[in-house]
């Protein structure tokens, strides 16, 4: 059972949102296009999705500015930009994305006292989603990941996704991804790879669906 998992293609990602990342409209074609042909039998979206009180905003702790390091739950945490609140158009899916397609949307980010990058379980590690259990449930065995943030969500979700699924073939798709900061791309990656997940491009999964 192969499994695409859509990390936060939400409008505060893209171009004009709240939490840009540079050009991450761009992996709407991508992902749009392994839907119809990357010969997978199951399509799961993650969907940041914070309360306006959410402890990740910056607004929310006086003096300090978006992208400034500050603390959240006695722990470090990156302070940003108010984003993704529910029901706005911010936290909604980019419009041009197949979202008729997606069999499954698991919401994050919910709790205002801890951040949650990946789509499994929050920073903390207390609370899970229930997206493992969904996915060994369904019998998914091949996990591929794309989507934005590629060092933050995308990398949180992949590496949860091989720890969480063991056995699991977890595979992260380059081009249908874009990240926050070019250096932590290539971290996330070389991490990610460290962690025994597959680096490969759409071209890859196309050719051989
Ligand atoms: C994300 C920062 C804060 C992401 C979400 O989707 O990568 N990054 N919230
Ligand atoms: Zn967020």
């Amino acid at each position: 059972m192969k499994c695409l998992l859509l990390v936060d293609i939400q409008n505060g990602f893209c171009s004009g949102g709240n939490l840009a990342v540079p050009n991450g409209e761009d992996v709407v074609p991508v992902a749009n296009k392994l839907i119809a042909e990357g010969g997978y039998d199951l399509i799961v979206a993650s969907q940041d999705w914070h309360p306006a009180n959410h402890g990740s905003f910056a607004s929310q702790h006086p003096g300090s500015k978006p992208f400034e390091m500050g603390t959240l739950g006695g722990k470090p945490q990156m302070l940003w930009p108010d984003h993704c609140v529910q029901g706005s158009r911010d936290a909604d899916f980019h419009p041009a994305l197949n979202t008729g397609a997606v069999d499954h949307v698991q919401r994050k980010g919910e709790n205002v006292t801890v951040d949650s990058y990946s789509a499994f379980r929050d920073n903390d590690r207390a609370a899970l989603t229930g997206l493992s259990d969904y996915l060994i449930g369904k019998g998914v065995d091949t996990l591929d990941v794309c989507g934005l943030a590629t060092d933050y969500c995308v990398k949180a979700s992949a590496i949860d996704a091989k720890a969480m699924m063991p056995g699991t073939e977890v595979r992260f798709i380059t081009d249908a991804s874009r990240g926050i900061d070019a250096a932590g791309v290539e971290a996330a990656i070389a991490e990610m790879r460290s962690k025994g997940i597959r680096i490969l491009a759409s071209q890859d999964i196309l050719a051989a669906a």
